[in-house]
């Protein structure tokens, strides 16, 4: 076992940080899920705002970078050529970013809203069931992807222009903390975003196993208990853990296509065989109806509702807050692996790419699942709101499913796609995490150093859905996604302090004053800017 390769100060710093928080949630759960809510409801209730102007921050900050001389740079060779098709990079972006909690929210988010709607609206009145659909595709949508974005700028850019491959958030904003990143604040830094990735992940964990575990009940009648929780949790861990060690890298690869065929069959189905129209139409309402309110949900925060007579609801927190923290804490995570698939690709069309086939990849998942339940729901051919209230979310995405034809092939179908989705999950989350706490990465981060961190995450959602409800599990992703908030800051202004300054110093760089041809003028504007931020890096020998 070699151990001299080890970033001990991170590696012990995350665990530590981990235990600090897990164990006495375990020796005192019922406390410890007291003082859980409190912490949330101090976040989301003091810096709520902070989480949403973030949002909007990046938002905007990424339009400006894709359509600004920085956006035109392009990751790689001035000559060379994507390395992945359009189609595939896209279904790539979304399995790296994506896992089993869509399958969840997206079967169900609906129905949270309809029961309790956003701006005041009446439980399921009317104005909620237009929000009810739509409010779930917001919260997956542009501003969403925007936020997994951004980390992918500088690491894209030392990746393929400076030619620094970069593992570490740390080495990340180099150009702005310069050798501090070296010290502790660079471990800090590291710890920071692992427990971030943690508490994301573990977020995601602890709301997909109930999840399975009651679609192994429907199929195998045997009892959805914390006991088979604790058994799907350590099967999915155990799948990946076995893959991971025995070096079988085509084992994950081979799960990711079978998640890809399985997702568009399991949609499809739905779409088709479901009430095809209904669908249709409610989603299109619901982009309609988001492209005209959009500011308003990005920023709504219920201020009234801290005073006077306005009855608080807590939407904003417990959604749109919650939400962008829970992207947050998975960002500099996705940015890594967009990063490397992005070779080819200019710094724009890496931007817009993710933004726009993410948001259309979640539109399909919200549209067709959740509104399929919601068609059940209004026809009074199946009460999803009713079996919710009486046997929780898990069990009600299940029960969506049985409605359907084939009901028992199609159980199984979605809970192995769950299935594979968190063993991915675990995959891809124990590869950084184990990356980070290396001082250098060969090949792959080591074997054991992998494993350990893949069970590690398990660790924190076990404790969680031991101890907790909703709330709880929510809290993990806001409150270990604070301090991510100002790391995403530095990453922001550490890819416009590099890429300015190879702009800047490429010499020959002179737009050109004599307009002759607009387009021709404009692909020799591009190709100068490419050309030149490369050469003005081999002037500069790679200092980073
Ligand atoms: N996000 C996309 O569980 C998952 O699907 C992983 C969750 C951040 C809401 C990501």
């Amino acid at each position: 076992m070699k151990t001299n390769l080890i970033d001990w100060p991170t590696f012990i710093g995350a665990l530590l940080l981990l235990l600090l928080v897990t164990i006495p949630l375990m020796i005192f759960p019922e406390e410890g899920a007291a003082v859980v809510n409190m912490a949330n409801d101090f976040m989301t209730g003091n810096f709520g705002v902070l989480y949403l102007i973030m949002g909007l921050v990046v938002f905007a900050f990424l339009l400006f970078v894709a359509f600004s001389k920085n956006g035109h740079v392009k990751l790689g060779e001035e000559n060379e050529d994507r390395e992945f098709g359009t189609f595939s990079w896209a279904a790539m972006l979304f399995a790296a970013g994506i896992g089993s909690s869509i399958l969840y929210w997206g079967m169900i988010e609906w129905a949270y809203y309809y029961q309790g709607p956003p701006f005041g609206l009446q439980a399921e009145s009317q104005a909620a069931l237009e929000w009810a659909p739509t409010y779930g595709i917001f919260h997956w949508g542009p501003i969403a992807w925007a936020i997994y974005t951004l980390p992918a700028l500088p690491i894209a850019y030392f990746y393929y222009v400076r030619k620094k491959p970069v593992l570490k958030v740390s080495e990340a904003v180099r150009p702005v903390l310069g050798r501090l990143v070296d010290g502790p604040l660079g471990n800090i830094i590291d710890v920071l975003f692992m427990f971030g990735l943690m508490g994301g992940a573990g977020t995601t964990l602890a709301l997909g196993t109930p999840m399975i575990s009651e679609g192994i009940n429907e199929i195998t009648g045997i009892p959805a208990t914390i006991g088979l929780n604790t058994a799907v949790m350590l099967i999915c861990t155990g799948i990946f853990a076995f893959s991971a060690y025995s070096g079988l890298k085509k084992g994950i690869k081979f799960l990711s296509d079978i998640n890809l065929w399985l997702t568009l069959f399991i949609l499809g189905f739905v779409f088709f065989v479901g009430p095809t129209l209904f669908i249709s139409e409610t989603t299109f309402t619901s982009i309609g109806l988001i492209l005209d309110n959009f500011f308003q949900m990005a920023t709504w925060l219920e201020p009234l509702g801290t005073i006077g007579a306005y009855q608080e609801t807590g939407f904003p927190e417990a959604w749109t807050v919650f939400y962008w923290a829970w992207w947050l804490v998975y960002a500099p995570f996705v940015g890594l692996f967009v990063a490397r698939i992005s070779r080819g690709r200019t710094i724009r069309e890496m931007i817009l790419g993710t933004m726009i086939y993410g948001t259309i990849g979640c539109i399909l998942f919200f549209g067709i699942l959740g509104n399929f339940g919601l068609y059940l729901q209004l026809t009074g051919s199946f009460d999803v709101i009713g079996f919710m209230g009486e046997n929780g979310a898990p069990a009600a995405i299940i029960a969506i499913l049985t409605q359907l034809p084939f009901a028992n092939v199609i159980v199984a179908l979605f809970t192995i796609l769950a299935i594979i989705f968190l063993a991915t999950t675990f995959d891809s989350s124990s590869y950084i995490l184990a990356a980070v706490v290396q001082k250098e990465v060969q090949s792959e981060p080591l074997r054991w150093n992998r494993l350990f961190w893949a069970f590690t995450l398990s660790f924190l959602p076990l404790v969680l859905m031991y101890i907790g409800d909703l709330e709880t599990l929510q809290t993990a992703s806001i409150v270990a996604g604070f301090p991510v908030i100002f790391i995403m800051l530095l990453l922001a202004w550490s890819f416009m302090r590099a890429s300015n300054e190879d702009i800047r110093a490429s010499k020959n760089y002179e737009p050109p004053t004599i307009f002759i041809d607009r387009k021709e003028n404009m692909e020799h504007l591009k190709r100068k800017r490419r050309r030149t931020a490369m050469e003005a890096l081999q002037d500069k020998n790679i200092d980073g």
